[in-house]
Parts: structure tokens; C-alpha cells; sequence
């Protein structure tokens, strides 16, 4: 069942959404070559709890960090660790907050230091098709609009769309119906209403869609080991369009 997020419930998500997109916004200056992925990590905590918030990540399933940062053929879900950012690197971080009761999730690609023209090409596709699959979302459009914009967007650039992870309802709970792929066909799936809150947040490889998990049970990589980028936004379904709740007015995106 999808929940419609009554008028109380979409003003805490505001909340939450902010934060996120706060923290993401607070961290972009550390992102440099030398930087660990682990002090990424301790920064976004302590941003995350100073303001009274918990990070959504930490425990949740088992996972063992308070974000997720995954670095150049990571897809996601990457373990915060010792790795020192480098030159050249792109690294997404994935923050969720829990405030109030309910989660704010958003995520953004990062260029450490200087970007490779094919890494900037990737991440600048990736931004427009999340951007192009936002555009879709009003009350009447149907779920797989998005997606087709999605995948519309990026295939015919050369690159693929990642079809096992999806963006997802989002609320009390971090994940939630409907889940929402960024793959598809206009016109398919569920019709949007107003009230709804669901992610979106493209996977999009430079090489082929296939994956591989990590021995540590978590990181996805993609399977030729060719780059992959992410972008991700929490949106709401409004009276005539959609408002998204982790978009700052500082943030370009
Ligand atoms: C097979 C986790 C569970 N899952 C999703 C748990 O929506 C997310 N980001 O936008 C999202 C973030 C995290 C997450 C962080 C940890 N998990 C990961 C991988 C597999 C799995 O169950
Ligand atoms: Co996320
Ligand atoms: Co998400």
C-alpha cells in the first residue's frame, strides 16, 4: 500500500529532507585527494546528530557506517573506510536522516580534484537524467514516465542504467511502496497522487549494466569495472507538479 503523507506529515519530511541536503552540502569542502572515506563518514555523523537527527544507515539491515560513500566503479552501498580519496577519483555519498520520525534521503557524485573528461561526462549525464526524470512527476503521470526518461536519456549517450537497485516511498520508514525503477516504458505503472514521497536515484555505468557484490556483502561494483555515477532527490507529488524536498536553494541540482 502507498501512504499519502498528510499535510503533518509532509511538513516533518521538509525537515528531514533539509537536513540531508544540509549535510551533503556541509561535507562537499572536505571532499578532497588525501581525504579517507572514513572521515567523510565521522563529519556527516556528527552533523547529523549535533542536529538531532539519527543517520538512517547505521544498523539498518546490518549496514555498518552512518552513510554510504561508494568511489569510482562502486555502484553503491560502499563501506566508509581507510581509502584515501585520490586525483581524478568521483566518490557519491548517500545520506538519510532520521528526525522526528521520519527519514530524508539524497545523495550526490563528487569530483575529487580534477575530473577525467569521461568521469565528467558520466556525472553530468547522470545529474540531467535524475533532472529529466523529476520533470515527469505531477498527479496523472504514471511511475514508469519516469523511468522511460530516464533510460531515454542516458542509453542513447552510451551509457546504461543499473536495473537492481530502485528509488523507493520513503516517510516513517526508510523504504516504502512504490518502488520506483529507472527503467521503463511511458505510460506503466501506477498513476502518481498528490501526497505521495518516493525517491528517485539513477544508477547510471559508463560501461554495462551488469553488477557484482563485494566480498563484503555490501559494495555493489559494476561488473566490467567501469565507472558509475548516482544522483538522488526526495520528491513530492503536489497540487500541480512535485516539490523536492532535498534541493536547497544553494545546491545547483
Ligand atoms: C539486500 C542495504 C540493504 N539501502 C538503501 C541497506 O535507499 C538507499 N539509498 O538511497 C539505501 C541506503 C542504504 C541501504 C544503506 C544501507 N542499506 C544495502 C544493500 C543491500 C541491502 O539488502
Ligand atoms: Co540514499
Ligand atoms: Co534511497
Amino acid at each position: 500500500m502507498i501512504h499519502i503523507k498528510t499535510e503533518e506529515e509532509i511538513q516533518l519530511m521538509r525537515k528531514t529532507c533539509r537536513l540531508a541536503a544540509e549535510t551533503l552540502l556541509t561535507i562537499e569542502p572536505y571532499i578532497k585527494p588525501g581525504v579517507t572515506t572514513n572521515r567523510l563518514n565521522e563529519i556527516c555523523h556528527e552533523f547529523i546528530v549535533t542536529n538531532n537527527a539519527y543517520p538512517s544507515p547505521l544498523n539498518y539491515r546490518g549496514f555498518p557506517k552512518s552513510i554510504c560513500s561508494s568511489v569510482n566503479e562502486e555502484i553503491c552501498h560502499g563501506i566508509p573506510s581507510d581509502r584515501k580519496l585520490r586525483n581524478g577519483d568521483i566518490v557519491n555519498l548517500d545520506i538519510t536522516t532520521l528526525l522526528d520520525g521520519y527519514h530524508g534521503d539524497t545523495n550526490r557524485t563528487f569530483f575529487v580534484g580534477a575530473p577525467r573528461a569521461q568521469a565528467k561526462r558520466l556525472v553530468e549525464a547522470t545529474m540531467e537524467a535524475l533532472r529529466r526524470g523529476i520533470e515527469r512527476v505531477r498527479p496523472g503521470a504514471r511511475l514508469g514516465d519516469i523511468g522511460a526518461a530516464i533510460q531515454g536519456y542516458v542509453e542513447p549517450r552510451g551509457f546504461s542504467v543499473v536495473r537492481e537497485f530502485c528509488g523507493h516511498g520513503i516517510g516513517r520508514n526508510f523504504h516504502e511502496e512504490p518502488q520506483v525503477l529507472h527503467f521503463g516504458k511511458y505510460g506503466d505503472g501506477i498513476e502518481l497522487k498528490k501526497g505521495m514521497i518516493f525517491t528517485i536515484e539513477p544508477m547510471i555505468n559508463a560501461g554495462g549494466a551488469e553488477l557484482r557484490i563485494l566480498p563484503d556483502k555490501w559494495t555493489a561494483v559494476t561488473a566490467d569495472r567501469s565507472l558509475s555515477a548516482q544522483f538522488e532527490h526526495t520528491i513530492l507529488v503536489s497540487e500541480n507538479g512535485c516539490e523536492v524536498l532535498t534541493r536547497l536553494e544553494a545546491t545547483p541540482f
